[in-house]
């Protein structure tokens, strides 16, 4: 399974917000260091479309999608020649698929560090890019040595070429302007910065009125290379414990709809490139999660391996044009089910139906 880290300097809230989203209880505390053992746990993905479906459904249960996170311990300036945990560190960034990076805006005068988030971000991905500039080295000789004597690792070495000169600068490489061709090949060196980057500004209950204005720095630094969202993770944490109606209430009263944990899953889920269709029915609805591009066939064995292996057709509709006709069955009575076959590329919001014989 897909796993998603999340990093940050110690005391940005990582831990809280692990918590926040899986409902864990990874240890929060005011020092450094206090997360010894990497905490590894399940956020659920709220989805609107699912829930209206059910409603329609008067399903009796209701599985959202989820995400496995990662809460990583310990990265300080120095991590990537050792300090801190170093190399414990270093080793959890590279097994996740994507990152979530917690970049502290609170201000607290009993939780140690800064409170400059652009200033959090800079630190955090000199240590990712100096540990890929030790990567990056340590291979392209190595490559060029065995490109001489079998062509096929040449497209490696200019990929690696093509790296170094970038990361010297200081950039990494998921914010650079590499070519996917170049990136694919870089793939197989596991680079930390080469992962997908969801930012999270974690903000102070005061600065929530004023977000907008507290995320634009990081928000302009990284352009349109990672979404950026602003979440009072001690807040949200706070009323994730409370009761749905109270929940909603206190949020309201914050002007923060939803909350933003939410969105944060979900681009989280976005983000390691996964996509969602739906079932829906009076026992469950259910929001199953696909890989981007997948077809029909595939996502019938998501549900069960015999609907793969048996499928003969999908009955699709979109979840929103089904919730407009009011049912299955009267979606099928004026024809809008429609019919797909094995190579049919299922989309995000999809509702399905699979036909099938084993
Ligand atoms: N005031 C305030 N404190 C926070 C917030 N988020 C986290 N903290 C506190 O900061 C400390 C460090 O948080 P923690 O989640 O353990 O950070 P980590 O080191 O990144 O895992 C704890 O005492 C938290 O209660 C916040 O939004 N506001
Ligand atoms: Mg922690």
């Amino acid at each position: 399974m897909e796993r998603l880290g999340i990093v940050g300097l110690p005391n940005a809230g990582k831990s809280s917000l692990f918590n926040a989203l899986t409902g864990g209880s990874a240890a929060v505390a005011a020092h450094p260091f206090s997360t010894t053992e990497t905490h590894v746990g399940i956020a659920h993905v709220a989805d609107d479309r699912l829930r209206r479906l059910a409603e329609m459904s008067k399903s009796k249960k209701v599985v959202p999608a989820s995400v496995e996170v990662v809460d990583i311990a310990g990265l300080v300036a120095g991590s990537s020649t050792g300090e801190g945990l170093g190399n414990r560190f270093l080793a959890g960034i590279r097994e996740a698929d994507a990152l979530i990076v917690v970049l502290r805006a609170f201000e607290d005068p009993n939780v140690v560090g800064d409170t400059d988030p652009l200033a959090d971000l800079h630190t955090l991905e000199l240590e990712l890019v100096l540990a890929d500039v030790a990567s990056v080295e340590s291979q392209v000789e190595k490559r060029r040595k065995a490109a001489k004597l079998d062509k096929s690792q040449q497209a490696a070495v200019d990929a690696l070429d093509a790296a170094l000169p970038v990361l010297n600068a200081g950039t990494p490489i998921y914010r650079s302007s590499l070519g996917d061709e170049q990136r694919a090949e870089l793939k197989q060196f596991f680079l930390l910065t080469d992962k997908p980057v969801l930012a999270v500004v974690n903000l102070g209950e005061d600065q929530l009125a004023d977000a907008d204005a507290v995320i634009k720095p990081v928000a302009a630094e990284l352009g349109g290379a990672a979404e950026v969202v602003g979440v009072s993770v001690q807040l949200e944490a706070e009323t994730a414990q409370l009761p749905p109606e109270e929940r909603a209430d206190l949020l309201e009263g914050y002007g923060l709809g939803e909350g933003a944990l939410p969105r944060v899953a979900r681009a989280a889920y976005h983000l390691l490139g996964r996509r969602t269709f739906l079932t829906t029915g009076d026992k469950e609805s259910r929001a199953w999660t696909f890989r981007a591009g997948a077809k029909a066939p595939e996502c019938a064995g998501v549900i069960h391996s015999d609907l793969q292996r048996g499928f003969i057709r999908a009955e699709v509709i979109r979840w929103d044009e089904l919730l407009e006709l009011g049912s299955w069955n009267a979606a099928k009575d004026v024809g809008r089910l429609r019919v797909e076959g094995k190579d049919y590329e299922v989309q995000d919001g999809d509702v399905l139906e699979i036909r099938f014989n084993v």
